[in-house]
This record gives C-alpha cells, structure tokens and sequence, in this order.
C-alpha cells in the first residue's frame, strides 16, 4: 500500500492556504487510499522566535483541527512530531550528508532569515537545518508520496535528494518519496498582497483567511480583497493575481476549473460575492465540529497517544537500520 506522510507547523492559526494547499486532499483523498500519517511538526515551529505557551496551545489546536477538518483516526495516524523521538534521531543522520550550500539554496530560508534579521532577531542555526528534519519526518516513515502545497516542493526535492545520496553511500535504508500537489489551491495567495503567499505567520491577518474564522469575518476579509486594475475577469497569475486568487480560491472549495469560472464573471463584485459565499460554505462545518472537540479535550489527547504510539512502532526499525548502516555501534 502506498504511504502517505505530511505535516502541518504551529507557527499560526491554520489558514485557507493550509486546507486548500493540503489538509483537504488528506482528507478527502490521502486518507482512504493510503497508509497516511499526519503530523503536527511542532519541533518545526522552534525555528524561529516564539512564545512556549503559544507553540503548545497551537499544537493543540492544530491536531483538533485537522481531526475537524475530517481525518479520521482509524483510517489514518494523527500524531504530534516531538512525540516520537525517531524525527530528531534521523535529523542528525541526515545533517551529514546534507551540505550547507544546498541548505542555504533553500527559499523559505532565504525569506525567512531575511525576515528575521529585519525584525531585528538573529538567524536561528535550526531555520537553516530545518529541511533536513523536515526529510527525516518524511524518510523515518519510508514515505512514497507526500501531499503539498507548492511552497513545500523544494523541500521534498531535497529530501529525495538526501535519500539517493544515503542509499548510494550506505545501501538501501530509504524510499524516496515524490511531492504531490493539488490541481487547484496549491498556492493560495495574501487577499491582500496577491504577490505573496497566504501564510499563517504573516502579520497581514485583513488578508489571510483563517480556518476558525467567524463567517462575517471571512465575508469582510473577501469583499475587501485587493483585485486588479479594470474590470475583465481573467485567469493570469501574471498580469491579474488578484482575480485570479479569486478565481482559484473559488475553483479550490467548489471543484470547479477557475478558467471556466473567469468566463462567468464580468464584475469583481460577484465574483467576490460567490467566493466568499464558497469559503464560508467550506469552513462552517470545520469550525462546528472543532467546537466540539475543544469541549472533548481527552479526546484529542487519546488519538494523540494512540498515533504516536502507531508511528514510533513504524519509525523505530528505519531509523536504528539507518544508525547501523552508517557504521554506529549498535547498543
Ligand atoms: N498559501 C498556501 N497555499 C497552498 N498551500 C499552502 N500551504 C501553506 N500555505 C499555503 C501548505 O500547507 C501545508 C502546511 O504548511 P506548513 O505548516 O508546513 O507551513 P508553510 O508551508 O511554511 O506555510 P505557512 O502556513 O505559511 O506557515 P508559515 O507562515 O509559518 O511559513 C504545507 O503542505 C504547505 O505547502
């Protein structure tokens, strides 16, 4: 059976980026036609400044999300990155094959510490290594597809990298895994500032669409979406990245082909209208049933445990045959 595995960082509230780039094919898709695992990579979040409390009731809040979004824990395994030891054992593996130059070539480094310096902070060492645990949460699993959003296709780049360079180096310990993306939403862009990606660290929150959102507020945040310069209804990432958000945004929560649906619109206004209707649509029942866990902690505590337990039992062997093989003592 193919297997499946992809996280999500509780840097933010989850966004509409996060389910349309990803938590709605793991739902929908991913969970029923594989041996998925899904993880909230908290270690990841550590990479830049934070607040402990806000990492831990992030964490928390984005495994009772995902559990809301619709996964279902005896189909696939929830489970929480520092929960299993074999993430942060594989991670310093993997850091010696991987080289500085190929890390520093990654973009959301680039950004990211361009950010972080701006803020006045300095460069944490963990923001440069980070694609290197992000390979081993993948690697540990002998992962063969991993379900992204755009942004995350270097990354997995890298990590099949890594992998042929392992296996070339000391035999056979990893597979090696291929991106996949959605047809449509696999970036999701600011309403805001089309020019960049909607993320849930970023500060704009007027354009960010957040999975708890309140339907007046998504309806609010999509009116007031940054459109383009005249009036025509195009699909052009290019010359209409405003509409064009729109447009994929709209294709993303009703399945429909965004060219198509640019040639049912001649003003921005309805095409806001439908969008933000679309959104609303595609958010409500997440946010009841989150209402509902957030009253049932325990819970989401018991499927937490429960898939730790399941992904340690899969991770263990692949890692301790990765300490052998690269020539460690066994204890
Ligand atoms: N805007 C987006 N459009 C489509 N997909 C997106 N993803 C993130 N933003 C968009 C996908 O969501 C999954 C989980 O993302 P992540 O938690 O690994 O964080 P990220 O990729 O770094 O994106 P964020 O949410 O913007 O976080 P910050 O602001 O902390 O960097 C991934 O599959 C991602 O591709």
């Amino acid at each position: 059976m193919t297997r499946v595995f992809s996280g999500i960082k509780p840097t933010g509230h989850l966004t509409l980026g996060n389910y349309l780039g990803a938590v709605r094919q793991w739902v929908e898709r991913d969970q029923h036609r594989a041996d998925a695992l899904f993880c909230v990579v908290d270690l990841h979040a550590l990479t830049v400044e934070h607040d402990p409390a806000r990492v831990r009731r992030l964490s928390r809040q984005a495994a009772t999300l995902l559990l809301a979004a619709g996964l279902d824990p005896e189909q696939c395994t929830v489970f929480v990155q520092s929960h299993v030891d074999e993430h942060a054992r594989l991670s310093y593996l993997l850091e010696c094959v991987a080289t500085d130059g190929e890390m520093r070539r990654m973009i959301q480094y680039k950004e990211k510490s361009v950010k972080e310096r701006e803020r006045g902070g300095s460069v944490r060492l963990s923001l440069l290594t980070y694609p290197v645990l992000m390979a081993a949460d993948i690697l540990a699993y002998r992962t063969d597809e991993v379900p992204v959003g755009e942004d995350q296709t270097q990354h997995v780049e890298l990590t099949r990298d890594l992998a042929e360079r392992f296996n070339q180096r000391y035999g056979q310990a990893f597979v090696v895994p291929r991106a996949t993306n959605p047809p449509v939403g696999a970036r999701v862009m600011d309403l805001q500032e089309p020019g960049a990606k909607m993320g849930k660290s970023h500060e704009s929150g007027a354009g960010i669409v957040y999975l708890l959102d309140e339907p007046e507020v998504v309806r609010r945040k999509v009116m007031r979406a940054v459109t383009d310069s005249g009036r025509e209804v195009r699909h052009d990432r290019e010359r209409m990245p405003g509409v064009t958000n729109l447009l994929e945004i709209l294709a993303g929560c009703t399945g429909a082909d965004p060219e198509k649906l640019a040639g049912q619109y001649t003003s921005y206004g309805a095409l806001k209208k439908d969008t933000a209707e679309a959104v609303e649509e595609v958010l409500r029942p997440v946010r009841e049933r989150h209402a509902a866990l957030v009253a049932d902690p325990g819970e989401v505590d018991a499927v937490l445990r429960r898939g730790a337990e399941r992904a340690r039992a899969m991770a263990r062997p692949v890692v301790d045959e990765a300490y052998r093989a690269v020539g460690l003592l066994p204890a």
